[in-house]
This record gives structure tokens, sequence and C-alpha cells, in this order.
């Protein structure tokens, strides 16, 4: 299990760098509600709430690699629509099993689209709540296009394009609360994609306990 979370933390350190030049126009917006600020409602100042409608409802998920809590809920819990009630809700949520550095999922749109926006949403009383992901999209047309690349591969090498790298930890202070992460274009569009990929990464390894409560992942069509 050590051995894992170190794996998965070097991939991350590595490709933070390439991002940097590789998407100078995606915009990450983070907004945070603390523990004693969020509600159900999951309303943040600038980032939509999460919708039931969007175009990942639909979506085919598949996990790629890693192992899922069975403390937790299942794929459909990221498109599903429905919310956690309150801070620590863990059949609401979407987790990577203890102790282990996260994991690797793909979404299937079904057809390409245009994609407007991406937007995640994350809800724990402490270091399960920021979200430090990685996500790569891809219309599926390279003739190397591998759907489901294992941890240790690197996407790009495969059909994939790297869209961004999220890190919503307070550099310091509580990261306890609600997380919501909206991706944008300046263009307006982040592409037009059908399958989108997602490394989910721990928030710490100072215990066993630091996979990220996910409560759900909207895809929003440009109009
Ligand atoms: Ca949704
Ligand atoms: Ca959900």
């Amino acid at each position: 299990m050590k051995r894992k979370i170190s794996l998965w933390g070097f991939a991350f350190a590595v490709l933070s760098v390439l991002t940097l030049t590789a998407n100078a126009q995606i915009k990450i917006t983070a907004e945070h509600n603390t523990v004693a600020t969020a509600t159900k409602a999951f309303n943040f100042k600038t980032v939509p709430p999460p919708a039931r409608d969007d175009a990942a409802a639909k979506a085919k998920l598949q996990l790629v690699d890693g192992d899922l809590d069975p403390n937790g809920a299942d794929l459909n819990a990221l498109t599903d629509g429905v919310l956690p009630d309150d801070e620590d809700e863990p059949a609401k949520n979407l987790f990577f099993n203890a102790g282990t550095g996260g994991g690797r999922f793909s979404m299937d749109l079904g057809s390409t689209i245009e994609i407007a926006r991406v937007n995640t949403y994350s809800w724990h009383p402490n270091t399960r709540g920021p979200q430090v992901y990685k996500l790569w999209a891809s219309d599926g047309t390279d003739p190397k296009f591998n759907s489901a690349p294992k941890g240790d591969s690197d996407p790009t090498t495969c059909g994939w394009k790297l869209i961004a790298v999220v890190d919503t930890r307070a550099k310091q202070g509580d990261d306890g609360g609600q997380h919501g992460v909206s991706l944008t274009d300046a263009s307006g569009s982040l592409g037009k994609y059908r399958y989108l990929l997602f490394d989910f990464y721990v928030t710490e390894t100072g215990d066993d306990f630091g996979n990220t409560f996910y409560s759900e992942i909207d895809v929003v069509a440009k109009k």
C-alpha cells in the first residue's frame, strides 16, 4: 500500500509541471464553504450548485485503477444528482479505499459533445474535504486511443489530452467543509470530447484517511 501511494504521488508531481504549459487558457475556479457555513444546497459564490440533468447524468463510468472504499457509494454516486445531507455521509459519496493513494476512473458521455465546464463537488469535516485530481479528455479518434489506461501509464501517450490539475488544499488552516470546483476556458469551451479520465489523489498521507469524499461531478454541455 505504501508503494502505491508514492507511485501516484510521483506521477502527480511530474504532470503538474507539464500542465502549466499545456493549458494556459483553462481556468480553475475553486471555492470553499467552511464546516460552519456548508449546507446541503452546495451553494458557492460563483461555482454553480450541482445539477441533476447535466451531460454526465447518463454517462457510463468505469473504474480503471484503484479500489473503492466499500463503506462509500459506487461510481454512480458521482453523476446521480443526489447530494449528501450532511458533512460526513459515506453512503452518498465516492471515495477510494483507506490506506491507498487514490485511483483512476473514466466517464463515457455516449457521444462527442462540446463541453463548457466540468464541476466537481466534495464535502467532509476535515482532510477528506479538499480535492486533488487530474483530468484528461478525449474524443476517442486517435488510432492509439486506450479507453482505460492503467494508473502507472501516461494517458497523453494513448489519445488523451490533459485538461487540468486541481488542488484545493489550503496553504494553511482548515480544509474541512465543502469544496466546489469549476473548470472553464476563456474561449467558452473546454473542447469537443466524448471521454473523460480522472485521477483522484489523497490529500494527505499522515494517516490512512486522505481520500476525498466526492459527492458529484457535473459535465455541462455548451449551449
Ligand atoms: Ca450531476
Ligand atoms: Ca451524487
